[in-house]
């Protein structure tokens, strides 16, 4: 067998454009891949939307990886353990109705199921800015992560999507920019967002799925960045909550995409 260089780059260059051009018009677009929105672009590229998710590290699976306090376990309530099924992940019950998984194969299942199914992620692109027209979100402005870091002037692109969800985690790093630059109305009790809480696991669980959903015209939350929007505490190394509301939000964007069809 031979092949020169050059047709390995030319292999990468074709399949990488063709998956960023099959990107620009988007029914969904996910910012952030830790559990909640690796969860929803698994449910929602299994009903064969276009949907496809941007990170902004060189590695997905967001907080998976460290378990808690780098123990690389993590912890689900039964409630989720469904969702651990579907994926393929197996678990271990403790006395509590809790259930522990490894964090390498929790991770990796959500990365191979999801992109299985046909979600599409893109690392290393950091969401730096959003399409907002009459007050709606119709998009994500995209930058590659490196330039931002070093702070080039570089200009960004843009992607069109019908809706998005910010699954960046605590920091909530769409929707602050969202308030900042467009001054948007929030779908919270002050119209502003709430800021997270301190610890508490239990409630925690509870409040994000709760809060999971639309925050601004078609713009919505998911995990972590749910409980920072609408002022939930957090909850640590425990993680059914991150799929049920990924689960959640996949759920209702799914719904809207079919009454809109
Ligand atoms: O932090 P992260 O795992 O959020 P999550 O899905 O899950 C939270 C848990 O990991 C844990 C917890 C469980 O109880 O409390 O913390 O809500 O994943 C968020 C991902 O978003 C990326 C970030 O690098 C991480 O991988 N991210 C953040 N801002 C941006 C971004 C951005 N502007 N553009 C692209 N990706």
């Amino acid at each position: 067998m031979s092949f020169t260089d050059i047709k390995i780059s030319k292999a990468i260059v074709d399949d990488y454009f063709r998956k960023l051009a099959s990107s620009l018009e988007l029914d969904v677009a996910i910012v952030g891949a830790g559990p909640a929105g690796l969860t929803a672009g698994y449910f929602i590229a299994k009903q064969g939307y276009r949907v496809s998710l941007f990170e902004k590290r060189l590695s997905v699976g967001g907080g998976i990886w460290g378990g808690g306090m780098m123990f690389n376990t993590v912890v689900v309530s039964e409630e989720a353990s469904g969702i651990l099924d579907e994926l393929g992940v197996r678990y271990r019950e403790t006395n509590d109705s809790l259930y522990t998984a490894d964090a390498m194969e929790f991770a990796g299942a959500l990365i191979y199921r999801s992109t299985q199914a046909g979600l599409r992620i893109f690392n290393l692109v950091t969401v730096e800015d959003l399409l907002v027209k009459g007050g709606r979100v119709e998009g994500l402005v995209i930058n590659w992560s490196p330039a931002e870091a070093a702070s080039l002037p570089v200009d960004p692109l843009t992607v069109q999507s019908r809706y998005s969800v910010d699954a960046t985690g605590h920091p909530l790093e769409v929707v602050k920019t969202l308030c900042r630059k467009s001054g948007v109305r929030l779908f919270t009790e002050t119209g502003a967002i709430l800021g997270e809480r301190s610890m508490c696991a239990d409630e925690g669980e509870k409040f994000v799925v709760e809060n999971t959903g639309e925050i601004a015209p078609n713009m919505f939350v998911a995990g972590m960045a749910a409980c920072a929007a609408f002022g939930g505490p957090r909850m640590g190394p425990i993680f059914g909550g991150m799929l049920l509301s990924g689960k959640k939000v996949a759920d209702i964007i799914i719904n809207r995409l079919e009454e809109k069809k």
